[in-house]
């Protein structure tokens, strides 16, 4: 766990990069994928971009690419509060910060005000005043009750 290693990730971005565009599009993706023998449907696909895709460009750049990364090494499979909480760790800090908490939310269509993200951190944050993990998962949980 922790932060992704830049400088070889940066080699892999490369390559996957065919057109060397400093982004990655969805084409070039599920290239790459198939390569390393995961098969996602282009649906899949669009939905992980969407998820990461702070900026909201359509595409990866290089920060997007290693939440991505992170997202694929550390998330539990079809766990989606664990898939939400790498894809929102944007800072690898390996918990959820307020800011952090705002963008994912609005990712997943639901716009919060300021008081109301404070009452979600009140609620679900550690000590150190962010969401770990376990905690995350709680909250997505009981979200979608
Ligand atoms: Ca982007
Ligand atoms: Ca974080």
């Amino acid at each position: 766990m922790g932060k992704p290693d830049e400088k070889q990730l940066k080699q892999v971005f490369g390559a996957i990069d065919g057109d060397k565009s400093g982004k990655i599009n969805t084409s070039e993706l599920s290239k790459a994928l198939k390569q390393v023998g995961m098969e996602m449907d282009d649906d899949t696909i669009k939905g992980m971009l969407d998820l990461i895709d702070t900026d909201s460009d359509g595409q990866m750049n290089f920060k997007e690419f290693m939440t991505f990364i992170n997202v694929c090494e550390n998330a539990e499979p079809e766990n989606v509060g664990s898939i939400l909480f790498y894809a929102a760790d944007t800072d690898f800090s390996g918990k959820i910060d307020k800011k952090e908490l705002k963008v994912i939310l609005e990712k997943l269509g639901v716009k919060a005000t300021d008081a109301q993200l404070s009452e979600v951190m009140a609620e679900v944050a550690d000590k150190t005043g962010e969401i770990t993990h376990d905690g995350f998962k709680a909250l997505v949980e009981a979200l979608s009750e």
